[in-house]
């Protein structure tokens, strides 16, 4: 009798991968909810992630329509012990829309797209299948903004969980900062709204670190009238070491001083220049205050820069700056989504311990020296986030699970295969890992910099640390509480 149960166990473990496939099967088609699992047609077109340098391969691609839906298959997900992940736009640095690692149930929910805008209260119900350039054009529509990245692919879901940084995030915050309230599916399938007064605990957890909690179905925003005029501009210019330091001095100045207004939102970009000891140095950036207002708001930066090779102005509506400084058309059905074969980190610069002129000069000669031998396609972008007048640092930090609320500037240092496709040179990695050294290795050790979730990587010395913070105990216990399990679990997930 013993015997005989043991080899059935035997039995059920040898083949159980495809009892859980047989069985979901079964349990998705019950419920009319559209699956691809591995040898299916359109599994392989629909497993790609975004950069190419992963290769995932979940065990089911599931597009549920409704709650009930996406409540099902994390039941079914959990009862076979599976990770469970959500999938919005897909543009996870590290695939982690997919699971990150094989053998996941993926919940797609790009068959979710309703955007409604309330009539009085302008708040906006927007359920994560969306992206961010669509959304951008129905909320125009109805005369309102909502602050993000200028990537339109991006989905809302992923973006809203972990941050959310764009040129109007000086003026209105990050996009989490705009999360009224939400809809989540539970590891126990359950359906909950989160908000200040429901549920207030996982709606801290969701505007922050959202996908190691639940699956996000739809967010009511707030959403601001948008501004009447718009400015959209790029200036670039060819440095040598010396001008370009002193650049970015003069642009750490002014970002620190009281003259910038939060309605100007912008960024550096560092590229390879076109000799040795040379980089591209752009200033580009959006700007909401009156039009004729522009020069004057920049002046004192910049008045100390030499004449731009390349000054590109456009001045408009907030629709026609958004356009201008996208990446991508904001209509995404027009055009497939894109991919890329690339490594990122990122870099969260305290605005209490500026950066000195020695760190900022060794960043600078590095992409000027390193930077120009190297074959990768590269870039260092570094956003402006705080100043003054900042928004996004006004938040108190313990009022979202987003832990930097004393930053500077966000540096993302990004290098992509010489031709955009794998595979992925294994020297690229140090590469860039030199860039964000040149930087801590010019500051003080204690120098406490953090980096951003949603510029995520999976090779982070004290991720949890450096994502999270002071956050980090407090995601742990809510973890415990509402997925003791580890269902939604994927490489950067909250640990217990
Ligand atoms: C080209 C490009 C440009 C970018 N530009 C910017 C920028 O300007 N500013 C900026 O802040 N960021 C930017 N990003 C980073 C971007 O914000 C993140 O990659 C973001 O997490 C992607 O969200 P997604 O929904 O598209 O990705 P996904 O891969 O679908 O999801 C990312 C993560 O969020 C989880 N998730 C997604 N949806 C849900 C949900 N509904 N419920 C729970 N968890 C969910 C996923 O499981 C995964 O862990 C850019 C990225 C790219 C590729
Ligand atoms: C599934 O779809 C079929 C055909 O459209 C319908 O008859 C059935 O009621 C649906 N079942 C569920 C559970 O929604
Ligand atoms: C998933 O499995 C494939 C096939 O074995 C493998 O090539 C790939 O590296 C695996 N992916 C991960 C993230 O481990
Ligand atoms: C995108 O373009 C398509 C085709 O022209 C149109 O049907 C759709 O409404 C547009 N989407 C948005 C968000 O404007
Ligand atoms: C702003 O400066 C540019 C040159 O940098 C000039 O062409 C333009 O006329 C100025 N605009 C205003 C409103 O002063
Ligand atoms: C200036 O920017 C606009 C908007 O991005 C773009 O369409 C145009 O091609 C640019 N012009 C030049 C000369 O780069
Ligand atoms: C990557 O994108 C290109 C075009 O942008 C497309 O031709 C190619 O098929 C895509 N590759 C994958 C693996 O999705
Ligand atoms: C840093 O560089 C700026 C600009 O070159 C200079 O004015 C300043 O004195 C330098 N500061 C220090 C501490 O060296
Ligand atoms: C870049 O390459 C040149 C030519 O090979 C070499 O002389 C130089 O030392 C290299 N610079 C760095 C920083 O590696
Ligand atoms: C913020 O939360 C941390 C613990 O997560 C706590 O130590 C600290 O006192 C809190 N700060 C404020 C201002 O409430
Ligand atoms: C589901 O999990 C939540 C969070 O842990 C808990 O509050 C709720 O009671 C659970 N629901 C059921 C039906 O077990
Ligand atoms: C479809 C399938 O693989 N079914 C198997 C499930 O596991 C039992 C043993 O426990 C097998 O007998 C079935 O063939």
């Amino acid at each position: 009798m013993r015997r005989a149960f043991l080899l059935a166990l035997a039995c059920f473990s040898f083949s159980s991968a495809q009892n859980t496939t047989t069985e979901l099967r079964q349990q998705f088609a019950a419920q009319n909810i559209t699956a691809l699992f591995a040898n299916d047609a359109g599994y392989t077109a629909a497993r790609q992630a975004y950069n190419l340098r992963y290769t995932v391969l979940p065990i089911a691609i599931t597009y549920p329509t409704t709650v009930e839906q996406i409540s099902t298959v994390v039941k079914a997900g959990a009862e076979q012990n599976l990770n469970v992940v959500a999938r919005s736009g897909g543009h996870s640095y590290i695939a982690n829309g997919l699971g990150g690692t094989n053998g996941s149930l993926v919940v797609d929910l790009s068959k979710m797209t309703n955007i409604i805008v309330d009539p009085v209260t302008f708040n906006a119900l927007i359920e994560t299948g969306n992206r961010l350039g669509d959304i951008a054009l129905i909320l125009n529509d109805a005369g309102r903004g909502l602050p993000h990245g200028r990537c339109t692919y991006v989905g809302i879901g992923g973006h809203s969980g972990f941050g959310g940084f764009g040129y109007a995030g000086r003026m209105w915050g990050l996009t989490l900062d705009n999360v009224l309230s939400a809809t989540v599916i539970l590891a126990n399938g359950s359906v909950v709204t989160v908000s200040e007064s429901s549920n207030p605990e996982l709606y801290w957890g969701i505007r922050g670190s959202s996908a190691s909690f639940g699956i996000v179905a739809s967010i009511e925003f707030r959403t601001f009238a948008v501004p009447p005029e718009a400015t959209a501009f790029e200036y670039v210019w060819e440095m040598d070491i010396a001008t370009a330091s002193n650049a970015f001095i003069e642009f750490q100045t002014w970002a620190l001083s009281g003259d910038v207004p939060a309605e100007f939102g912008g960024e550096l970009f560092f590229l390879k220049g076109s000799e040795y000891g040379q980089v591209e140095f752009a200033f580009l950036g959006n700007y909401y205050g009156p039009a004729d207002s522009f020069n004057s708001t920049i002046a004192p930066f910049f008045s100390t820069l030499p004449t731009p090779a390349i000054a590109n102005i456009t001045q408009g509506t907030w629709i026609e700056a958004l356009a201008a400084t996208a990446v991508g058309d904001l209509n995404t059905t027009t055009q497939p989504d894109s991919n890329d074969t690339f490594y990122a980190k990122s870099l969260m610069a305290p605005q209490d311990v500026p950066l000195t002129n020695a760190s900022i000069t060794a960043m600078v000669t590095y992409l000027a020296q390193e930077g120009f031998n190297s074959t990768d396609f590269w870039h260092v972008e570094v956003e402006l986030y705080g100043g003054i007048a900042s928004s996004i640092n006004k938040v108190s930090l313990n009022d979202t699970a987003f832990a930097h609320r004393n930053t500077l500037f966000t540096f993302q240092p990004y290098a992509s295969s010489p031709n955009l496709l794998p595979p992925y040179p294994s020297t690229s990695f140090g590469f860039v890992d030199g860039m964000i050294s040149s930087l801590t290795s010019n500051m003080p050790s204690d120098w406490n910099w953090g980096a951003y979730p949603n510029y995520i990587e999976d090779r982070l010395p004290h991720w949890q640390e450096r994502y999270y913070g002071s956050h980090y105990e407090r995601l742990q216990a809510l973890k415990s509480s509402v997925d003791p399990r580890d269902t939604f679990r994927f490489p950067t997930s909250i640990q217990e």
